[in-house]
């Protein structure tokens, strides 16, 4: 039975704490990061979106019930689902698809960004996480089309 105890996680780069983040309780899952975001679920109900950069809270959702499941993502959403049996469906558009560098605007900067991770792999040096839209661990066509897509787009 996991404690009910504050759990903080940490995004680091080479060795380097980059930010951390404190949940209400316990975080079994593994967190999944598409499109510059975190998807997470904790022991405290919620599941949590942070932005892959910063470590900033995009949005929570409170199911009620410990959710201990690793985030699934799939055609635009994200699933989790909860001890309770429920399964939640999240659209990944928290973020605009697209905004690799958070600025709010998808634009030249990230399709440069994008442009340098091109072909990478997760643990590559040249991976960018946030590049990776579709969260498939390749930086590949699929991400510049969905880039393309939303190029010239504004934050809601
Ligand atoms: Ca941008
Ligand atoms: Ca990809």
């Amino acid at each position: 039975m996991p404690t009910h105890n504050p759990c903080s996680f940490f995004a680091r780069a080479n060795g380097a704490l980059v930010w951390s983040f404190t949940t209400g309780a316990d975080v079994v899952s593994s967190p999944v990061v598409a499109g510059g975001v975190v998807y997470v679920g904790s022991y405290d109900g919620n599941v949590y979106a942070l932005n892959a950069s910063t470590g900033n809270k995009i949005w929570n959702y409170a199911t009620g019930y410990g959710v201990l499941s690793s985030p699934a993502i799939a055609e635009g959403k994200v699933y989790m689902s909860s001890v309770h049996g429920s399964v939640y469906a999240f659209g990944v558009s928290a973020l605009t698809v697209g905004d690799l560098n958070g600025d709010g605007k998808v634009g030249l900067a990230d399709l440069v960004a994008l442009a340098q991770a091109y072909g990478s792999r997760s643990g590559d040096l040249n991976w960018n996480p946030n590049a990776d839209i579709d969260g498939n661990s390749i930086v590949g066509l699929y991400d510049l089309a969905l880039l393309a897509q939303h190029y010239g787009q504004h934050s809601p």
